[in-house]
């Protein structure tokens, strides 16, 4: 297992070392979504690493992927976060929820790469109160029609394929009459680019449905699931970008690592001065303790502990101030250098902010957290 593991990690790295970092200045630099990129991950099986076999993936577990994402992290954050959304938001529900036929269809499409999904939850007016979104998705005569307007979506600009979350009822029923549907690109939908700090490339997007109509096989989630469907698949989605964020760090850290062996200052090697050896203590250890927190919620989601759930908001809360202040100091660390563009950490840092944001802000997974501390007392996730 672990020695699979390490293999993973090898051949992800080699890739990515070879086909991702070349591109990843123009990623970042032309907000250039890597079209082409994405299908070759999609031919290594690393596009989506969680679609089982039988649908044309790699089938990897929450570990196997969390390590994908480490190592594709490293090399560029932007195409790191293109195989979380493909692969843990918007293929995990798919597999774990879509009827057959519409799995079968779809999910062989978006683990190759030959279709791009997106994860449409949050709108202009509700990102972290999840449960109080307007778009609306209506029975009317034999069909769903659904409308609304989405933001902040992930690969909007250039997905085929939407999974949007809608009510079918009065807001005031909260989470409890929050629906799923699948929408396939039409002309109902129009997607306006939103610019962003970090992970450029992205196609970060504002979504418009304006009365998309669909049938009964595209309801992914019925009235009163959805809202469970988008907790868990956001409770992977935590997990699985603290991994991501880990791989942001470790490259920060190497980068600023190598630079302060280098660097003379006061005629020494920077590195050499006991205060920076303080600090990369202190970022050495928030990394190593990032990564064993994602690696034991990946083995709580395995063994389908009741825990999980708050064990991914609490990788996710330390992961990201963990990769956020190593970014930091990063930059900090390597001076001039750091904050210039010839540097990746400056990079890095624009892409670390958005881990404090995206899939759950902090004060959100305080929030989770709390509850649980409220409702189980000092009960540990052992
Ligand atoms: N995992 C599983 N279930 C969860 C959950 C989680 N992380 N968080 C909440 N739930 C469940 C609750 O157990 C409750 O279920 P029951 O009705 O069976 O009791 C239900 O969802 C509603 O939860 P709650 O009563 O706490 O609802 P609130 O509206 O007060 O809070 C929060 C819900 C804030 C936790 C939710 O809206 C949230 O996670 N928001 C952040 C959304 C987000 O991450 N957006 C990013 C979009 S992708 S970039």
């Amino acid at each position: 297992m672990e020695e699979d593991l390490s293999i993973l990690r090898k051949s992800v790295r080699e890739f990515a070392s070879k086909s991702v970092a070349p591109l990843a200045r123009k990623i970042d630099a032309e907000n250039w979504y890597p079209r082409e990129l994405v299908r070759e991950m999609g031919r290594m099986g690393i596009l989506a690493p969680n679609v089982p076999e039988d649908l044309g993936g790699a089938g990897l577990d929450l570990l196997g992927v969390s390590v994908v994402l480490e190592e594709l992290a490293r090399f560029s954050g932007s195409v790191a976060l293109i195989s979380e959304v493909q692969g843990t938001l918007v293929t995990h529900i798919l597999v774990n929820n879509a009827p057959k036929r519409v799995a079968e269809e779809v999910v062989p499409k978006l683990a190759s790469g030959d279709a791009i999904g997106s994860f449409a939850l949050s709108e202009p007016c509700c990102g972290s109160d999840a449960a109080n979104i307007e778009t609306s998705i209506e029975r009317q005569g034999g069909e769903w029609v659904v409308k609304g307007t989405k933001t902040w979506i992930t690969q909007g600009l250039y997905a085929d394929y939407f999974i949007v979350f809608g009510r079918t009822g009065p807001r005031s029923e909260r989470h409890r009459n929050i629906a799923a549907v699948l929408l396939k690109r039409s002309s109902c939908i129009k997607t306006n680019p939103i610019e962003v700090m970090g992970f450029r490339g992205t196609g970060t997007a504002e979504v418009v449905i304006d009365e998309c109509r669909v049938g009964d096989d595209d309801i992914i989630a019925p009235p009163r699931e959805g809202f469970k469907v988008a907790m868990d698949a956001l409770n992977v989605g935590r997990v699985a970008i603290s991994a991501l964020g880990v791989g942001l760090a470790e490259a920060a850290y190497e980068e600023a690592y190598s630079f302060l062996t280098q660097r003379i200052a006061f005629e020494k090697p920077v590195i050499e001065f006991q205060a920076i050896q303080f600090t990369l203590a202190d970022l050495y250890t928030l990394i190593e303790s990032s990564r064993s927190l994602v690696y034991r919620a990946a083995e709580l989601y395995k063994k389908g502990s009741e825990d999980f759930p708050v064990m991914a908001a609490v990788t996710k809360l330390h992961s990201s101030q963990a990769s956020v202040r190593v970014a930091n100091e990063a930059v900090r660390l390597m001076g001039g250098y750091g904050y210039s563009k010839e540097s990746n950490v400056e990079r890095i840092y624009r892409d670390s902010k958005l881990l404090e944001i995206g899939e759950g802000t902090n004060e959100i997974l305080k929030l989770v957290i709390s509850k649980h501390l409220l409702r189980h007392g000092a009960k540990w996730l052992l």
